[in-house]
């Protein structure tokens, strides 16, 4: 026994690495996210890349950490199984997508998805942003592909449309993040459309 108390004590005298712990307060999240749909397979980087810089609390870069954005309390937003990014993988226990910080802790990610147009529109934000489980904020939510099928077509506008008449500021249908709905939320979804980058849903989606 006492061999053993001699060893727990040595073992409580060394040194406990210094482990990091990201602060929220000298991180970067985004100011808000739109999912995006996919063509040929690829999704589209120019309208949905966004970037998450992990820094701990000496404001160091924090590598090698965990980063999920977390979409389950966005109302009608679904995550696709394969997000086709090689860094980037599907959580769908919190339809959620991960990557893990480079050593100048960040991750470029893009979250292919979509709406679901039986769905409740929800608004503010709604997505939280963790590293290493810490949460670091939540942001607004949009979704080009609002019906979730056929990639961006007719029935996606009708949904946006009928989200602007209401006046209310509707997280799916608010592109820009600005917390209304107006003229340049729908010339971004115009320009979406026109690119030829989201042809195809990025079905399936997380169950
Ligand atoms: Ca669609
Ligand atoms: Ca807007």
């Amino acid at each position: 026994m006492r061999r053993l108390s001699g060893a727990l004590l040595f073992v409580g005298l060394l040194p406990t690495p210094a482990l990091a712990i990201t602060s929220p307060a000298n991180s970067t999240i985004p100011h808000h996210v739109v999912l995006v749909a996919i063509d040929q397979g690829v999704p589209d980087a120019a309208m949905g890349e966004f970037v998450i810089i992990a820094r701990d609390l000496n404001n160091t870069p924090d590598a090698g950490k965990l980063i999920e954005v977390r979409f389950q309390n966005c109302p009608g937003a679904r995550v696709a199984e394969d997000q086709r990014q090689a860094s980037v993988s599907s959580r769908c226990v919190t339809h959620g997508i991960t990557a893990v910080t480079g050593a100048d802790g960040s991750v470029h990610m893009i979250a292919v998805g979509g709406g679901d147009r039986t769905a409740p529109h929800g608004g503010g934000g709604c997505a939280g942003v963790y590293s290493g489980g810490v949460l670091l904020g939540f942001v607004p939510v949009s979704y080009l592909d609002q019906d979730g099928s056929g990639g961006l077509g007719a029935g996606d506008l009708s949904v946006w449309q009928s989200d602007w008449v209401t006046g209310d500021p509707i997280g799916r249908s608010d592109y820009d993040g600005d917390g209304t709905l107006g003229p340049l939320d729908l010339s971004l979804w115009l320009t979406a459309w026109s690119s030829g980058k989201h042809t195809q849903s990025g079905t399936p989606y997380c169950p």
